[in-house]
């Protein structure tokens, strides 16, 4: 299928010309990076060359990505995010050039879902409008094969579209919302589907959610990567010693896997369950119960609290 359109709706976003095209950041960025980056500008501008910037891109990303990676979040420059999400946003371009085909598309979606989580926002947001030009182009049959070649895991109720997921997440990714399905288990409750509180989990391998209960009834689907779960009945409160501020009080003090014993002595009287959560699982998380849960590798699970 001739895809030439999709070349033409993806660079109607970019601006006319290059001079157009800024590129400004302060000094913490070196004058090497910026020459990379003002590469694949120069390449996405150029008829001949605008495929090849998505490798200048790579180096790009490969390098924002050692920056953003380096010591906590909280403390990652917001300069670094934007470098990320120009080489994602130059990737993509170049993806898009010419006949691009139905992996590369959806390539493409996943690295501008990348560039969103990772990146900061950057020309008025282009990385997110990129997102819904590619998707229309999947929706329009683009990549009708999709469906009976389906790459991307599916779960019972979760529709993994390549889309990533932490904090925030549905506001920065609004597309995120619509590839999730509400399990139909949640019929069970008694309250409609806007009273389900859906939460997305996204984290590096050993993210550890420390052991806590919730009010609500949740079930909880894996979609990327593996969990374990360990789950102890409300009946074993005393023996998790919660924490006493009314804030915390359904977060226990232990630390589950290395529990100090002479704090906590009973702690090791609680009996538990525990699983590995796989791709494709839904766990039933009843009300109150407690859970902790440590990622085996990079996870992307979506939760569903439901009364
Ligand atoms: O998956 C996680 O890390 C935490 C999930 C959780 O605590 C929940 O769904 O209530």
């Amino acid at each position: 299928m001739n895809m030439d359109y999709v070349w033409g709706d993806v660079r109607a976003l970019l601006p006319v010309t290059e001079t157009e095209f800024p590129l400004l950041f302060s000094e913490m960025v070196e004058p090497s990076t910026l020459t990379i980056l003002e590469l694949a500008r120069k390449e996405l501008y150029s008829e001949l060359e605008s495929s090849a910037c998505a490798d200048s891109a790579q180096v790009i990303i490969d390098y924002s990505w050692e920056k953003i990676n380096t010591g906590t979040w909280r403390d990652v420059e917001k300069e670094w995010r934007r470098v990320y999400s120009y080489g994602c946003l130059f990737k993509v371009v170049g993806m898009c050039h010419g006949d691009p085909s139905q992996a590369k598309l959806q390539e493409a979606i996943r690295t501008c879902d990348m560039g969103l989580l990772m990146g900061a926002s950057i020309l008025d947001n282009i990385l997110q409008r990129l997102v819904g030009v590619l998707k229309n182009k999947v929706k329009q049959g683009v990549l009708s094969k999709v469906d009976s070649d389906q790459p991307y895991p599916k779960v019972k109720g979760v529709d993994g579209m390549g889309y990533l997921a932490q904090h925030q997440l549905f506001d920065q990714v609004p597309e995120l919302k619509e590839d999730i399905r509400i399990p139909d288990y949640c019929c069970l409750g008694e309250g409609d589907d806007d009273d389900i509180m859906i939460n997305a989990w996204f984290g590096p391998e050993q993210t550890v959610s420390p052991l806590h209960q919730d009010p609500q009834q949740n079930f909880l689907a894996q979609v990327i990567g593996r969990k374990y779960i360990r789950l102890y009945n409300p009946e074993e409160t005393e023996n998790l010693y919660p924490h006493q501020s009314h804030l915390l009080s359904n977060t226990s003090q232990v630390d589950v896997e290395n529990p100090d014993v002479v704090q906590f002595p009973d702690f090791l009287k609680a009996s538990y369950q525990e699983c590995v959560l796989q791709p494709g699982d839904i766990l039933f998380i009843p009300k109150q119960h407690w859970h902790y849960i440590r990622s085996l590798e990079l996870s992307f699970s979506v939760s569903f609290w439901w009364s």
